[in-house]
């Protein structure tokens, strides 16, 4: 039995019971991946397989189990690596490398990963094509410590193309709390933006997609409160009249970063 409760504030409100347990080992990640407009539900099991819940009207469906992934591997994240229309789950393997398990469209994911080179990585892990090649690209925080050093692997048509690629984002001693891709600016071409955690105080960092480097612009963001960066993240969210923007989220809450999602 698993209670799904709703944050409104400061407090925590009950919203529905479910008859069944959701026993993960790592976050638990909503998306579409099943494409009937609905957000489902796909964590880690702890017995090491993806799992995922259907969403919709009736709240959380009984859980279908997917593959058994490499033992040890973080995740997962969803986006759309092969950008075929349906989501994706992206995990990094303990070893190294990021496992990419094709979704089918109807909630399952492919039983075998493609391997991205993408190094020691314990995330955030994201996808779109910051080359502007047509071809997703992975990207992740180098290094299992943390850090301020974005890896770009390039893909190709058949998946990852070999290549990587480092960014240095900001001071050695910061680390990528949150990591999103979005074409901000509106050129056509993907964009990477990323709050980067020094201590307390915090950074947006915009980098503008296209071949060769990322040009980067940086915004001081008012200081936080943890010194953490396990859990941030960036997300869109809907909070005034003007639509959607992009907000990052810690323990501590939620700061506005002035930026609009499309
Ligand atoms: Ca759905
Ligand atoms: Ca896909
Ligand atoms: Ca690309
Ligand atoms: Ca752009």
């Amino acid at each position: 039995m698993t209670e799904l409760r709703r944050a409104r504030g400061e407090r925590w409100k009950l919203v529905a019971a479910l008859p069944f347990a959701i026993d993960a080992s790592g976050p638990l990640r909503a998306g579409d991946v099943d494409g009937d407009g609905d957000a489902d539900l796909v964590y880690l099991h702890h017995a090491g397989m993806l799992v995922t819940h259907a969403g919709g009207l009736e709240g959380l469906a009984e859980g279908t189990s997917g593959p058994f992934v490499s033992e040890g591997a973080l995740g997962p994240w969803l986006g759309d690596v092969d950008r075929d229309g349906r989501l994706d789950a992206m995990l990094l393997s303990w070893g190294g490398g990021a496992h990419v398990y094709r979704g089918d469209g109807r909630g399952g994911f492919a039983g075998a990963p493609q391997t991205w080179p993408i190094g020691w990585s314990s995330g955030p892990l994201v996808t779109g094509d910051v080359d502007g090649d047509g071809y997703g690209d992975l990207l992740a925080a180098a290094g299992y410590d943390g850090g301020a050093t974005l890896r770009v692997c390039h893909g190709g048509e058949d998946g990852p193309r070999g290549d990587c690629r480092d960014h240095t984002l900001g001071a050695e001693e910061a680390a990528i709390g949150g990591l999103a891709v979005e074409d901000v600016d509106g050129d056509g071409v993907t964009d990477v933006l990323a709050v980067l955690v020094a201590g307390t105080s915090r950074q947006l960092v915009f980098g503008r997609g296209g071949a060769g480097e990322l040009a980067l612009h940086h915004k001081s963001l008012p200081d936080g409160g943890s010194e953490t960066t396990a859990d941030g993240e960036l997300r869109r969210a809907r909070l005034d009249d003007d639509g959607a923007e992009w907000v990052y989220v810690d323990r501590e809450g939620l700061t506005r970063l002035g930026v609009r999602a499309r």
